[in-house]
């Protein structure tokens, strides 16, 4: 097999950079080692950046987007028993978010690449990225039990944090930048109308708890857990007498409960793998790094990196320049960057780490505290969250 961009994985990032690829009249193949269903409800991010509500549209995958998102204008800060409102567009000039789950964006790009798109094989694992320094790069890969070579122009790893593709680049070219955190997030799916109608952070004594929703019927709540629990080993009514616990306020508000259909634990971690490039290959999306979920920016950087890539691919066969692929990490990592920084300030802010001294507890509160007082420390947050320009 051989066309111009291998993809490897299709999770957001793959799905998106097939789609825009696409668009530009540039071939390209997609390899994805699990089968659709599984990629189409593996359950994660649930929020969409402005920027990345845009691309969408503008790729032509936001028809059902645009009909069954759900536009907030805010979110809301709970500690010590108190309410704070944090509102975007006020802050920010008229930005907004857009809560649209994961699931359903993989879902309308798969469809559209099958009905429309180059090959998108499910089933087809990549065993290895080689030759990645020369003009010819390939992706050897199993499907259906029969090993088969991808010779590409360019390969694109987007097979996400444990994927094959990061393993091309040699060790001595590369510096990966990590850290760890020691607790985890619990989340669960609740068959009952989420108890606000904007995303609730909450910080409590006893850990963090988010308040976020899947429809109108369907919500979707977190907790700070030790990190390596068993999610079984929480019974449902534990998870939703400790959720109430978090949320408690001093006014009456009150929080529903539902019966639960799916459970789970996801670590927390902060990476970032410089370069973004090597050769030939590409690495985009949660393949070269990872935020902790507390800033929702996970799935908007990898959408920013496909579209960097996509950009300085279609220049190239405009121009003959190579300058944009050249820049390609340096673009995508300056943005990688803040939001990191981000999510690391939102992450730092909002959990109690359990080694830490009753000083820092304090310290964490008088942060909420000037984020609530502070128009210029709230607009910080606003702009954060809203998201940061695609250069
Ligand atoms: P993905 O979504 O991980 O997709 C990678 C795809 O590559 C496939 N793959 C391979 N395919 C072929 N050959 C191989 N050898 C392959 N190895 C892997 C995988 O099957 C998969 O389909 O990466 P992508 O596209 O970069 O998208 C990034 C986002 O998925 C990610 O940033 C966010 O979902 C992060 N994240 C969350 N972000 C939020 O903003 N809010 C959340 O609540 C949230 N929850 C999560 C998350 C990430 C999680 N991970 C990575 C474990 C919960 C979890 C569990
Ligand atoms: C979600 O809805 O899954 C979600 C929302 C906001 C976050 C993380 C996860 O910060």
């Amino acid at each position: 097999m051989r066309t111009t961009v291998g993809i490897v994985g299709a999770g957001p990032a793959g799905l998106l950079l097939a789609r825009l690829l696409h668009v530009a009249g540039i071939d390209c193949v997609v390899l994805e080692s699990r089968d659709r269903a599984y990629v189409e409800h593996r359950q994660r991010a649930g929020i969409l950046e402005q920027g990345t509500v845009d691309v969408l549209r503008a790729a032509g995958a936001g028809e059902r987007m645009d009909r069954v998102g759900l536009r907030h204008d805010g979110i809301e800060l709970r500690f010590g028993g108190r309410r704070h409102r944090v509102d975007f567009p006020a802050l920010t000039g008229g930005r907004s978010v857009t809560v649209y789950a994961q699931t359903e964006v993989c879902k309308d790009l798969i469809a559209l690449q099958l009905a429309q798109g180059g090959p998108l094989l499910f089933e087809a694992e990549a065993l290895a990225v080689e030759d990645a320094d020369t003009d010819r790069p390939r992706v050897r890969f199993r499907h259906e039990g029969v090993e088969d070579v991808l010779e590409c122009d360019y390969v694109v790893g987007c097979d996400g944090f444990w994927g094959v593709a990061r393993k091309a680049v040699p060790a001595g070219t590369a510096r990966v930048f990590e850290r760890t955190y020691p607790f985890g997030w619990l989340g669960i799916l609740a068959d009952v109308p989420p108890s606000h109608d904007e995303l609730v952070y909450a910080r409590h004594e006893r850990g963090f708890a988010l308040l976020s929703m899947r429809s109108p019927s369907v919500s979707r709540l977190y907790l700070q857990v030790p990190q390596d629990t068993d999610p079984r080993a929480w019974a449902d009514e534990e998870i939703w007498d400790e959720l109430t616990r978090r949320f408690a306020t001093d006014d009456d508000w009150r929080l529903e409960r539902g019966p639960i259909t799916q459970k789970s634990v996801t670590p927390m971690r902060s990476y970032v793998h410089e370069p973004m490039r090597h050769g030939r290959l590409f690495l985009a999306g949660d393949a070269a790094h990872i935020v902790p979920p507390t800033g929702a920016k996970g799935l908007n950087l990898a959408v920013g990196d496909v579209v960097t890539f996509a950009r300085a691919l279609t220049h190239q066969r405009r121009t003959g320049s190579p300058a944009l692929l050249d820049a390609y990490s340096q673009t995508c990592l300056r943005r990688v960057w803040q939001a990191e920084r981000f999510s690391y300030d939102m992450t730092t802010l909002l959990h109690p780490d359990p080694g830490a001294t009753p000083f820092e507890g304090r310290l964490q509160l008088a942060r909420l505290e000037r984020i609530a007082s502070s128009r210029a420390a709230e607009t910080d947050l606003a702009e954060g969250y809203t998201g940061f320009a695609f250069d």
